[in-house]
């Protein structure tokens, strides 16, 4: 008996490494922490009336964030300890196995729990405001998609202490991911931490796309939208038609592992080029699906730090949806090497080449909208300065690796590595960071502090260049990727020094960060007018932070940029008690929490292959949906006393 449990645990545990035994303290002494406050305090009824339950976008949007800075801590810790390892030749401080477990949860977490829910936080905080609407279109599934996600980041995170991590990469290509050559649960960890969120993140495709095409308020036609919602649009109808494909390729990989199915194993009529294929159908669309909300941003922040409206403004639009439409044919890029024809490789290196025109048209759009510009250099502005060349040379060199024929020479090499971070941070990182930056005093009404603000940004932009130039000599030289060491021999060990000092000023960088923003509660200058920047469109005509029903009247526009238009013509943002009215609003709910919950016992089942806990957790996300289904008192009003009182505690009201 007691032999068996030890067995058992053994196994359940992650045992082993003095690491991971110095995170399970860490991760439980955290614990322990929150939920000492939390019953210090007495803040568990608050927690859940105020957080769990809420079904209001700007909250779902601070979870949104909170969740994805902690995951932006966790990958940021993996690229640290991978560079620790890589600094210099022959260092033992990981093994080859940690290595790949490593290397896998970063791309991983920093992709999909990362990336995506910092996006989907902003959409929150942004996309009602800025098209005139009092929420999302479909509120309760908001909430559901925020936990679905939240629950899946756990699962997956739950593997560095339980079972074991996957150790595939982050796209887990089969034969590799199959139960043959990874026979642990690490993968079953990935399948479904990614299919729970997954689920979420169509959801949000789902409900932004429905919001932007139906909830604009009144006068605000499609191409009177500000460039950040367009590119949200963007994004969303990306999303719809790439994360199905996800999803699929997902379960099919599962029931290989799972049922003995055969879709992409070596043997018995499977072929794991199928799933190369189908991933990447849906992989390289979801780096346009992050990266065009950041082009949205900065379009936002260079027309209002030059005091301009954007240069080209329907160009621009037009680039997006060309971008995303172009994004679906490119897919073969990531694997020239496979041995399609030369047809076939030229096809995709030419769609490939081919969106470098919009991208390249969206630049000059931002360089024209600066030049002669009242040019104000704020913090969101310094990190879209950066962005510029960053991206500049990141997309130059992935136009190097478009080329199939040099591909064979880049393929896998520290080349590629050094591009797609070049993107991925100088377009992807940085946007984010500088949307943050920009509706901050929108969500909290403070702004972040400047002076630790630019030690930050310093930190980040010479960390980002020391870490990843030395990497594209490096690949010339032969370094490729996902090697957990290498020998003096191969003369790489200077330029990996120097890349690892960049990566450890990056991470000084966040530290700095963290400390800006606690800083900043307390200190932080306050945002009294709730339009700190002198903002153009709606979202700065409401204080900060914005009351739970938005617009206490909807507003009426007459074009682009409305609210610069009514500041020039001396309108202010008063209004009239006589147009109050009840607001009509959602109810919070405990439903998209509970039934997420289930889902993760369910996902738990699932990777163990124990039947009844899949049962346990299947049989309770059903019985939330009949719950919901059946629930009839889900809305209320808001009385005009109410509306009447919070305006004029903002002195709105005339
Ligand atoms: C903050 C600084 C970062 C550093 C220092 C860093 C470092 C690294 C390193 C050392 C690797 C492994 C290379 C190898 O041995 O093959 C890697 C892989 C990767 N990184 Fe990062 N990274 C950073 C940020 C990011 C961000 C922000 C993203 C995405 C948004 C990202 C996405 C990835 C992906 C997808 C992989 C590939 C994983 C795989 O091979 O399966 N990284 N990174
Ligand atoms: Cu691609």
């Amino acid at each position: 008996m007691l032999d068996n449990l030890k067995d058992f645990a053994s196994h359940f545990f992650v045992t082993g490494d003095p690491l991971i035994y110095g995170a399970d303290v860490a991760i439980g002494l955290t614990m322990a922490a929150i939920i000492f406050v939390l019953f210090y305090f007495k803040k568990w009824g608050w927690l859940w009336r105020e957080w769990l339950t809420t079904v209001d976008h700007k909250k779902i949007g601070i979870m949104y964030i909170i969740a994805s800075l902690l995951m932006l801590f966790r990958g940021g810790v993996d690229a640290l300890l991978m560079r620790a390892q890589l600094a210099l030749p022959n260092i033992h401080f990981l093994q080859s196995e940690h290595y790949n477990e490593i290397f896998t949860t970063h791309g991983t977490i920093m992709i999909l729990f990362m990336a995506m829910p910092l996006m989907f936080g902003l959409f929150n905080i942004a996309v009602p405001l800025q098209i005139g609407a009092r929420d999302v279109a479909y509120p309760f599934l908001n909430a559901l998609s925020f936990w679905m996600f939240f629950f899946g980041a756990m699962l997956f995170n739950l593997s560095f202490v339980i079972g074991g991590s996957p150790a595939a990469g982050w796209l887990a290509y089969p034969p590799l991911s199959e139960l043959t050559t990874s026979p642990g649960v690490g993968e079953n960890f990935y399948i479904w931490g990614i299919q729970l969120s997954g689920v979420g993140s169509l959801a949000s495709g789902i409900n932004f796309t429905v919001t932007i095409l139906k909830m604009r308020t009144k006068g605000m036609k499609l191409m009177d939208m500000p460039l950040f919602s367009w590119s949200v649009l963007a994004s969303c109808l990306t999303i719809l038609l790439a994360f199905p494909v996800l999803t699929v390729t997902l379960a099919l990989l599962f029931i290989d592992r799972f049922a003995g199915a055969h879709f992409f194993t070596m043997l018995h009529g499977g072929n794991p080029m199928m799933y190369v294929n189908l991933i990447w159908m849906w992989g390289h669309p979801e780096v346009y699906i992050v990266v065009l909300p950041a082009f949205g941003i900065y379009s936002e922040v260079v027309s209002t730090f030059s005091k301009k409206k954007i240069f080209g403004y329907k160009s621009m639009v037009f680039s997006l949806m060309i971008i995303s439409v172009l994004g679906y044919f490119t897919w073969v890029h990531h694997f020239f090497t496979m041995g399609a024809s030369a047809n076939v490789n030229a096809f995709f290196a030419i769609t490939t080449m081919a969106i470098a025109i919009p991208t390249g048209v969206k630049i000059f759009n931002w360089l024209f909208t600066m030049f002669r510009g009242r040019i104000r250099i704020t913090q969101p502005m310094l990190w879209t300065l950066a962005f510029i060349p960053t991206f500049l040379v990141g997309g130059a060199t992935g136009v190097m690796l478009a080329v199939a024929p040099a591909d064979y020479q880049y393929h896998n090499s520290y080349f590629l590595i050094a591009h797609f971070h070049q993107t991925l941070i100088g377009g992807v990182v940085f946007g984010y960071l500088a949307g943050l930056y920009y509706w901050w005093p929108k969500m909290f009404g403070f702004k972040l502090n400047v002076k630790l603000g630019l030690w930050a940004f310093w930190l980040w932009n010479i960390g980002f260049y020391v870490c990843f130039m030395p990497q594209y000599a490096l690949g010339f030289m032969g370094m490729t990727r996902r090697v957990y060491t290498y020998g003096w021999d191969m003369g790489w060990a200077p330029l990996n020094l120097i890349s690892s000092i960049g990566a450890v000023f990056m991470g000084i960088g966040f530290i700095f960060q963290v400390w800006q923003i606690l800083y900043s509660i307390k200190y932080g200058e306050r945002d009294t007018t709730g339009d700190p920047w002198d903002g153009h469109t709606l979202e700065w005509s409401i204080p900060s932070p914005a009351p739970e029903y938005n617009f206490a009247v909807l507003p009426e526009v007459k074009g682009r940029d409305d609210f610069w238009r009514r500041k020039e013509e001396g309108l202010d943002n008063k209004i009239k008690e006589k147009d109050l009215k009840p607001i009509h609003m959602p109810k919070n709910s405990g439903i998209p929490f509970i039934m997420s919950a289930f889902w993760f016992v369910a996902g738990f089942g699932f990777t163990f292959g124990w039947t009844w806990m899949i049962v346990i957790g299947l049989a309770g996300v059903a019985g939330c949906m009949l719950a919901r289904s059946f629930s009839k008192n889900n809305d209320y009003y808001i009385p005009v006393e109410q509306i009447r009182k919070t305006e004029s505690k903002y002195g709105r009201l005339v």
